[in-house]
């Protein structure tokens, strides 16, 4: 029987003989009573069956159960006419468990039905993520959630949020007041901003957390901190008007950044805070402590991308101090590649390399920083799964920068292990899609980027590098789509697939 698992399970056995489990209301469903609400709540909404009707002792049983000792993560699911049962090694495992069995749901001619199968699933990476630029464009809680869902659909456990940047400020911390009540109410192409409130950001997490998934929030420095300058200027300096930042300013418009004014450009890198000087430590002192206790995950990322408008020399001064900073609150910090040049990091400083596929320039070198100095390495290669890269010359949204568009192959064809010299498969934390908002305004343009991207990187992040499989892939993805039509997720129809659903 044909079915949308994605990602591809490491071991799969299908029993097309024996002809599944035909899905009659009552079903019972037993187990913990979370995992039993969220999948009841999935497969009423894929099936439209009347799964509230009190069970009878005779329907079969989906059993779901934490049996642990096996790996992280990893799920047994075992289905057969007489019922199903899914054994999670940890709550994560048995959640991620029942996310297969809501991908394999099957509508028949005899009804909605499970194919009798055996799998055996574990994830190959820790760490499978997606990035949300919430900075550029502002996206309220309600569409974050319908997007953890959906990603913790394809068993990705990680929320990156870049919270602020040139464009806005876009979470309340009490300590500096002014950074949401001055910096926050603009965007990218002049668009309304926002940010989260305590109460949305509780909400947020409540939803990852019910959907295992860890959120790591961003402050971008030193550099991306235009939007500072609007609430606190004496932390900041005046716009660098680099010859990169003025070409940019020509291709996109948006006009050239003033201090004190908002910014609603695409440019990137003029922007510094000051360095070395007390305000600023203090500053950083202010957002980072609050963002830690607002932060129930290990990691904080501090950026560090693109601080053309810094000196080398303040550049290394200021990463050694913020990277220092984070540890000290006891969190684990994160920064862009760009971070890994500068010697004196934190030891165990978690890079985010966002090169190509095939490194240039020294973006390797800089990746292979945080190796030596202890730490491990989140792989978002930008030419594979940047997806806010247009995927043909067609695509309406989107940039071309990492080296044109990329369809949807380019972001399934790639192995972790074979980008960065001298990095090995344990070096490698793991894998992290990203969403950057400068062109993409809306809940659907941002499923449109989204989607089915995403799938490629989900299935590189968490199954097996010798499972993977272009052709079987385009066909399990044909099937899976036929659940986000249902869901009515404005996916792209991307080449090379044939979708099934009109
Ligand atoms: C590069 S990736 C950036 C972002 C932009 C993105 C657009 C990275 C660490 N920096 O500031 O939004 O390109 O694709």
């Amino acid at each position: 029987m044909r079915h949308g698992l994605v990602p591809v399970p490491r071991s799969q056995r299908d029993d097309d003989d024996s002809g599944g489990l035909l899905l009659r209301a009552p079903i019972r469903l037993t187990g913990p009573v979370d995992a039993v609400a969220l999948l009841r709540e999935g497969i009423a909404r894929r099936t439209g069956l009347p799964l509230d009707q009190t069970p009878v002792d005779t329907a079969p049983e989906v059993s779901l159960r934490v049996d642990r000792g096996g790996a992280p993560e990893s799920y047994r699911l075992h289905v057969s006419p007489a019922g199903a049962d899914v054994v999670g090694a940890d709550a994560a495992g048995l959640f991620y468990g029942t996310r297969s069995l809501l991908q394999l749901l099957t509508e028949t001619p005899a009804g909605w039905m499970w194919p009798a199968v055996d799998i055996d699933d574990a994830p190959r990476f820790a760490h499978r993520g997606l990035m949300l630029d919430v900075a550029r464009h502002f996206f309220p809680v309600d569409v974050v959630e319908r997007l953890i869902e959906r990603a913790a659909a394809l068993k990705l456990n990680v929320l990156h949020l870049h919270l602020s940047d040139d464009q806005g400020w876009r979470l309340a911390l009490d300590r500096r007041p002014d950074l949401s009540a001055r910096a926050s109410q603009t965007a990218a192409l002049g668009d309304a901003g926002g940010f989260y409130t305590r109460a949305a950001w509780d909400r947020l997490l409540a939803c990852a957390a019910a959907h295992h998934m860890t959120v790591i929030p961003e402050i971008d420095v030193p550099g991306h901190t235009h939007a500072v300058t609007l609430a606190y200027p004496e932390v900041t300096r005046a716009p660098v008007i680099t010859p990169e930042v003025a070409e940019t300013i020509a291709a996109f418009g948006g006009g050239t950044p003033v201090t004190g004014e908002p910014y609603t450009g695409f440019a990137v890198g003029f922007s510094s805070l000051r360095i070395g000087e007390t305000t600023t430590s203090d500053f950083l002192a202010d957002v980072f402590g609050e963002l830690a206790s607002l932060t129930p995950g290990p990691w904080l990322h501090v950026g560090g991308d693109e601080a053309l408008g810094t000196s080398s020399a303040d550049y290394a001064v200021f990463i050694a101090e913020v990277t220092r900073l984070v540890r000290g609150l006891g969190k684990t910090p994160i920064a862009w590649h760009e971070a890994g040049g500068v010697a004196d990091i934190a030891p165990g400083t978690i890079g985010q390399y966002w090169g190509f596929v095939s490194p240039r320039d020294g973006m390797d070198e800089k990746a292979r920083g945080f190796v030596r100095a202890g730490g491990r390495l989140i792989l978002s290669p930008a030419d594979a799964i940047y997806l806010d890269m247009k995927y043909d010359a067609r695509t309406p949204l989107g940039l071309t920068w990492a080296d044109g568009p990329t369809p949807l192959e380019r972001a399934y064809d790639w192995e972790p292990t074979a980008i960065i010299d001298g990095i090995e498969e344990s070096d490698i934390l793991g894998v992290e899609a990203a969403v950057w908002t400068e062109t993409i305004r809306t809940e659907q343009d941002l499923e449109a980027m989204v989607f089915p991207r995403l799938a490629a990187a989900a299935e590189i992040a968490w199954s097996p590098a010798a499972a993977l499989d272009w052709p079987g892939f385009r066909e399990r993805l044909a099937v899976l789509a036929a659940g986000w039509d249902a869901a009515g997720v404005a996916y792209t129809r991307a080449d090379g697939v044939a979708w099934i659903t009109p």
